[in-house]
């Protein structure tokens, strides 16, 4: 994964001081691109170690296209969590301690920390054992698993482009038009978050089908070895379905960002020497994308260098 270090170092070197909307700061820079060939390997970070089920279980959250954290939290999956959360203690509802810019207030003081945990336990075990609760403030609009399967189109169908993009490979590999889009511009607002992925297209040329991703927006420490994995993932569980190799991921980036909050981390990161590769696995008696489950996919030979805890930006 010298790629994603290059990116860190291009960002250290020559990012610009931009402030955004969590209030953190970042040191960042527009337009950046990347290349995986998945052939030589399946580029999960071996730098950090990066919690491989996470992102099984959120890609197939979308892929089912659920929006709702409930399912996440039954997976033991919190990368959601604060999204939701801020939902309801901006509710009505909500009757407990003021949770207002609860992610960088929880950083910066420890009593108030003690109260947002206290909070967010109580939320997360309402959302798992209250189907109601869950059915309301669960729910995180009509983010990526709406838009990839349902979008709602003006004749009142929807229209399910997951789906269709699977058809179009099968049946048209050549074409240029097999994209999905998570931005629409009609919804944006009702969202907990708007889409960071925002558009992907696939690609078919002697046998190998490619994909390329364009996100507006990308945490270059935690978010992108995620959406790296994710997509990588996503193209491998495509190509496998239309009988086709895997070709290249292409990862495009708009405001490409590190927080000022992560610098350290990445420093630690830069320091280590990459390893192999692992390998991913796919349960073979399973035929179609939508019946797979988190047991069904798994890494092999995943040896990555310890894990670097960092503080996610609300
Ligand atoms: N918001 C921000 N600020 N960054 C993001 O990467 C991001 N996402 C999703 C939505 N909003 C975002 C959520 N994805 C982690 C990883 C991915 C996330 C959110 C959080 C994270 O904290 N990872 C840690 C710990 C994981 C764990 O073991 O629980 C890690 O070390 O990898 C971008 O899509």
């Amino acid at each position: 994964m010298k790629q994603y270090l290059d990116l860190c170092e291009h960002i250290l070197e020559n990012g610009t001081k931009k402030e955004d909307r969590t209030g953190t700061g970042t040191l960042s820079v527009f337009g950046y691109q990347m290349r995986y060939d998945l052939t030589k390997g399946f580029p999960l970070m071996t730098t950090k170690k990066t919690a491989f089920r996470l992102i099984v279980s959120e890609l197939l959250w979308f892929i089912k296209g659920d929006t709702n954290v409930k399912t996440l939290l039954e997976d033991n999956n919190h990368i959601w969590d604060e999204w939701a959360f801020a939902q309801w203690v901006s509710s009505k509802e909500y009757g407990g301690p003021d949770m207002t810019d609860f992610g960088r207030r929880a950083q910066k003081d420890a009593e108030f920390e003690v109260l947002y945990k206290e909070q967010m336990a109580i939320f997360q075990k309402n959302i798992l054992e209250n189907d109601d609760f869950a059915e309301k403030y669960g729910d995180l609009g009509p983010v990526y698993g709406k838009q990839w399967r349902s979008w709602q189109a003006t004749t009142g169908d929807t229209i399910d482009q997951l789906k269709n993009v699977i058809e179009a490979i099968k049946k048209n590999p050549d074409s240029r038009r097999h994209l999905v889009t998570a931005w629409n511009p009609e919804f944006v607002e009702d969202m907990a978050l708007p889409p960071c992925h925002t558009m992907f297209q696939f690609y078919v040329a002697d046998g190998k089908l490619s994909c390329q991703l364009y996100q507006r927006s990308a945490d270059v420490f935690l978010g992108v070895p995620f959406n790296i994995a994710s997509y990588a993932l996503l193209t491998h569980l495509i190509a496998r379905e239309c009988g086709l190799d895997v070709g290249d991921f292409v990862h495009t980036t708009g405001d490409t960002h590190l927080y000022l909050n992560h610098m350290e981390q990445v420093k630690e990161q830069l320091s280590r020497t990459p390893k192999e590769l692992p390998t991913l696995k796919v349960n073979e008696d399973v035929e179609s994308i939508f019946d797979l489950t988190m047991n069904d996919i798994s890494i092999e030979g995943y040896d990555p260098h310890p894990r670097i805890s960092a503080p996610v930006a609300v």
